[in-house]
């Protein structure tokens, strides 16, 4: 007789690669329409699901987790994973993966790109001569803040921030600070041409501040209008981590009174529903979180979840367990 293979859920649209690599070991069941699912719909689908590949979009809590007691895998196609409950997935026997090292060049890539676009004005441009605006060319169109040179400062020194600074250190020749929960060994601070600094000193030096770090609810916030005040007002800001670790409405207030100079955001609190303050200033550069959005790195996550989920079958082993931010 037939042996019943495991069930696995894929909560969102992917490629037809990862639904194949998934069907030669699970019974697959996709959401082709990319539909979003509520909290009670995500909880229907998953019954009697052996694993799931989700991603951060979807919140596998406490009450999910009781709901479907035969769970016992999450692939999260992502390198965060604030969408995960980590202390109840343990109490539940639930294990958990996510994507690193894949989006991390492609990511930087992207940060450097924002950064770019909003110090230098860029989007601003483009709507200015896309509504008909541009008659002369002006010795004063347009000023934006210089990139090479300046002072970048990271918030957050895991690998993306790294690769971050590389490609500022060395491409922009930018002198780059950083802060992090523990300062970098000195070879990889050498590497990345990166030096550390409190919190406070980042906040005041930097010309350009970007934030990379892991969203936990310790650093709900960790940008408000404290630490706003004490930024240059020249300065950029740029967000590519979670929307939950900047107060937006801080920002906008900021941005809007001449506190901050413009801010280049890839995440928001409350995507995919952006504060209507922020649609309406010109200094913003929104994105809507596609700082990893490249086929080759995409397909990359997926199909590393996809791996994470058939090596757990396979060996009860995964191949990149999350790491409790505080471990
Ligand atoms: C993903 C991200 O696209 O990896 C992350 O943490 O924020 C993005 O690269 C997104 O989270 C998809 O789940």
């Amino acid at each position: 007789m037939k042996q019943q293979r495991p069930g696995v859920l894929l909560t969102r649209r992917l490629f037809p690669e990862v639904l194949q690599r998934l069907s030669a070991h699970f019974e697959v069941r996709d959401n082709p329409d990319d539909a979003v699912w509520t909290p009670a719909e995500l909880i229907e689908r998953l019954q009697g699901q052996w694993g799931v590949l989700a991603t951060q979009g979807e919140r596998i809590d406490a009450t999910v987790l009781a709901a479907c007691p035969q769970l016992r895998v999450v692939a999260n196609m992502a390198v965060g994973f604030n969408n995960l409950d980590l202390e109840a997935l343990a109490r539940h026997g639930v294990q958990a993966s996510n994507t690193p090292d894949v989006l991390t060049e492609s990511t930087a890539d992207f940060g450097m790109a924002l950064l770019l676009a909003t110090a230098r004005r860029i989007s601003e441009g483009e709507h200015y001569l896309r509504a008909g605006r541009w008659h002369k060319w002006s010795a004063d169109l347009l000023l934006g803040a210089e990139v090479h040179h300046s002072t970048l400062g990271i918030l957050g020194m895991g690998r993306i921030g790294q690769a971050i600074a590389r490609r500022a250190a060395h491409g922009f020749a930018m002198q780059v600070l950083y802060h992090n929960r523990n300062p970098l060994d000195a070879a990889t601070e050498r590497a990345c041409a990166a030096r550390y600094v409190s919190k406070a000193e980042l906040l005041r030096q930097a010309d350009h501040l970007l934030l990379v770090l892991p969203y936990t609810s310790a650093n709900h916030h960790t940008i408000a209008a404290a630490e706003l005040a004490q930024m240059k007002p020249s300065a950029t800001l740029v967000n590519l981590a979670r929307g939950g670790i900047v107060d937006e409405r801080a920002l906008a207030h900021a941005l809007r009174s001449g506190q901050l100079a413009a801010a280049g955001l890839d995440v928001f609190e409350g995507e995919p529903q952006v504060r209507p303050e922020l649609l309406e200033l010109p200094n913003v550069v929104l994105t809507p979180h596609i700082a990893s959005s490249t086929r080759g790195t995409r397909l990359g996550m997926a199909l590393l979840a996809a791996d994470n989920l058939i090596a757990y079958h396979q060996r009860g082993q995964l191949l990149t367990p999350v790491k409790h931010p505080a471990a």
